[in-house]
């Protein structure tokens, strides 16, 4: 069991209020919460040993490149990659998955297809597209179901010879569903097709084995893991990387440079061009830490409290409908029948209650229910039944006031 007063206290953001109530931060699926041992890193970083990494000689290059390295050791052993160069810090989720599609746009043919699913979020979808585009090849996309699972069945008559890649999140950002991930990389590679997985909303919630999964590319950002924005994890498998050609040109990603030709680094240092962020990536090691020291049994039992009494809850209000009902982490989509979501969103945030309201980047979900968006409470395992309860209340409140 987990001390929730304790960890809340971890959360100084928590003590806010905001238009003059305790604030309810249930808008963790866009970004979670800093814990104070990730601030303290922060700003341990720029107080004591802010340099460059890679370059110097000089004493504080070296402690910053050696803290720098430590995280990314950190986080290879969360994801239990095989080896610390196969985890590559981005600027995030987006710019991981664009690496990926920028190096198959050379690579791919004209008749190649590709799989996304119906459940992704933009960043996940656009990225394909324009790879598609240029290198002639077919997007194809695997259709969902009413409940918010994807239609394995039909994904398993989709592969077939031509299949090079498929994509697909872990969890769903708008619903919050589980996929299939290990089926779904079973399958794509009876076909010899790669599979990258957007973990982006998985990582909060589950602990993933890069290696037992034989996941081709994992990616994710910190900022939905309790560490800090702008800076993220493109997992590769080494031979993969090997093959793709650099995302940027600059400078760290060279081996040697004349005017006539350059050579490149090895992993990590190719896709890693230019001055990362270097404060990001080792406040990402210390949020990891923090979360392992949590423990992600822990987590996904109290989150899971949290779900099904918000759930049980909120469909005690007349009209109120769930989208997203197979299994899932502590996401909870929901419209009011007649109701606008940005006007419940805006209601709640007049009562300090901070939700996502809108498409959530996820526009064909949305499509395929014909809704113009949902109201979106993503929990945390340090939200409370009290808080929720205070959720319940005010959707009632912003229900009378606007039917
Ligand atoms: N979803 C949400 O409110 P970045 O912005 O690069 O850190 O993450 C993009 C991204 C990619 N995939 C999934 C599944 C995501 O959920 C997100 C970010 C946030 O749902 C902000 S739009």
């Amino acid at each position: 069991m987990l001390d929730i007063n304790k960890i809340r206290a971890d959360f100084p953001i928590l003590e806010r209020k905001v238009h003059g109530k305790p604030l309810i931060y249930f808008d963790n699926g866009a970004t979670s919460q800093t814990p104070t041992a990730v601030i303290d890193t922060i700003v341990d970083y720029y107080t004591n040993y802010n340099a460059n990494i890679h370059r110097g000689v000089h004493t504080l290059s070296q402690e910053a490149t050696d803290k720098y390295e430590e995280a990314r050791i950190k986080i290879q052993k969360h994801f239990n990659a095989k080896h610390s160069y196969e985890i590559i810090l981005t600027s995030g989720t987006t710019e991981s998955i664009n690496v990926i599609a920028s190096g198959f746009s050379v690579i791919l043919k004209e008749g190649d297809e590709v799989i996304v699913s119906a459940l992704e979020h933009h960043s996940n979808i656009v990225p394909w597209q324009m790879m598609c585009e240029k290198a002639g090849a077919t997007l194809r996309v695997i259709p969902m179901d009413e409940d918010g699972s994807l239609r394995i069945d039909l994904f398993e008559e989709m592969l077939n010879v031509n299949t090079k890649l498929v994509f697909c999140n872990h969890v769903s950002n708008a619903l919050g569903t589980i996929n299939p991930i290990e089926k779904i990389i079973k399958s794509a590679h009876k076909f010899g097709a790669y599979v990258l997985i957007d973990g982006a909303q998985a990582c909060p919630h589950i602990k993933p084995d890069v290696q037992q999964l034989d996941v081709d590319f994992y990616v994710t950002s910190a900022h939905k893991m309790c560490g800090p924005t702008g800076v993220g994890m493109l997992y590769g498998k080494q031979e993969l990387l090997e093959m793709l050609p650099p995302y940027q040109g600059g400078g760290e990603m060279i081996d040697t440079v004349t005017f006539e030709k350059t050579t490149y680094a090895g992993l990590p240092h190719k896709f890693e061009a230019g001055t990362p962020n270097i404060c990001g990536g080792i406040a990402f090691g210390a949020a990891v830490d923090y979360m392992n020291a949590i423990g992600f049994d822990n987590i996904q039992e109290r989150e899971h409290q949290l779900l099904d009494y918000a759930t049980k809850k909120l469909l005690e209000i007349d009209g109120l409908k769930i989208y997203g009902t197979s299994t899932k982490t502590s996401v909870i989509s929901f419209n009011i029948d007649g109701i606008h979501p940005y006007d419940i969103g805006s209601i709640l945030d007049k009562l300090g209650i901070a939700v996502r309201t809108g498409h959530h980047c996820a526009q064909p979900i949305m499509d395929f229910y014909k809704i113009p968006g949902t109201v979106r409470a993503s929990l945390s395992f340090y939200n409370t039944e009290d808080e929720i309860d205070t959720m319940i209340e005010a959707v009632k409140k912003a229900k009378m006031m606007l039917s």
